[in-house]
């Protein structure tokens, strides 16, 4: 069997939106409700290891006994107006994808593949980077977006994966998932899904022992990726589907 279909990840892997975007928001959610607190660049890496907004912010809390500690309706109330921060921030264009990203998704609509989404974020979130950077009919490229409170576990756990290849008909056999994290990696990989990794500044560092490949991008002409770890580490590339193809036939030898 050929392969069939690309799942990609969105936060850290469509684009770097951990830092500048998410964060950005949470701290506007925050002030705009009165909370004694802001999450600075380390504090917000540091609690990135917590999947999930809403889940994030309690575990926060979880550390902080002296802060005010939120009921769950506060909690889900104070994410909804983050959405909304997260959402205007991208309706004004404020962050593009990664290179290579919008290269990968023509080749493969070019070559036949399916593309899926398998996020954790919020669907709303979704949504507005998808059109904000590829045009308002960007979300219907994908056959399945699935995303959020959609399944029960957030990644590490395999759900997302696994509700995404059920939408999409398909085994993980004949998919190929593309991560940024260590919890992706190993949300896919529970899915049984090969996964390629694009680290970024939160997640370098990570354990990506269980990738195919780890890449520091997709790559582009001018600026191919470099191969930072899988059997061509140290090669430069740029990730078409040829190459894809390539590495997943690899992870079917075993
Ligand atoms: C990343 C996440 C999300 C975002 C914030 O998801 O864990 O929680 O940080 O989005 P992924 P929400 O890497 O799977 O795309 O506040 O909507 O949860
Ligand atoms: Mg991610």
């Amino acid at each position: 069997m050929p392969l069939r279909a690309l799942i990609f990840d969105v936060d850290g892997t469509l684009a770097d939106t951990e830092r500048d975007a998410h964060r950005v928001a949470f701290n506007r959610a925050f002030a705009e409700m009165g909370l004694p607190f802001r999450w600075d660049v380390p504090t917000y890496g540091h609690y990135l290891k917590v999947t999930g907004g809403k889940e994030r912010l309690r575990a926060f809390l979880n550390d902080h006994p002296q802060l005010p500690q939120l009921s769950d309706a506060d909690i889900a109330s104070i994410h909804r107006q983050k959405t909304r921060h997260y959402v205007e921030m991208m309706n004004a264009g404020l962050l593009p994808l990664r290179p290579g990203v919008e290269r990968l998704l023509n080749a493969a609509r070019d070559h036949g593949l399916l593309l899926a989404i398998a996020t954790t974020t919020t669907p709303a979130n979704v949504e507005s980077l998808l059109k904000s950077t590829l045009g308002a009919e960007a979300p219907q490229r994908f056959h399945t977006i699935g995303a959020g409170d959609v399944v029960p576990h957030k990644k590490p756990a395999p759900d997302i994966y696994t509700h995404v290849l059920g939408q999409l008909g398909l085994s993980a056999a004949d998919c190929l998932a593309i991560e940024d994290s260590a919890n992706g990696l190993q949300s896919a990989c529970g899915a049984g899904l090969a996964t390629v990794i694009t680290q970024t500044e939160y997640t370098q560092g990570q354990d990506f022992s269980a990738a195919l490949r780890v890449l520091d991008h997709l790559g582009e002409k001018a600026s191919p990726a470099q191969v930072l770890q899988g059997r061509s580490a140290g090669e430069r590339v740029i990730v078409d589907i040829p190459t894809l193809r390539e590495w997943w036939a690899e992870s079917r030898e075993h």
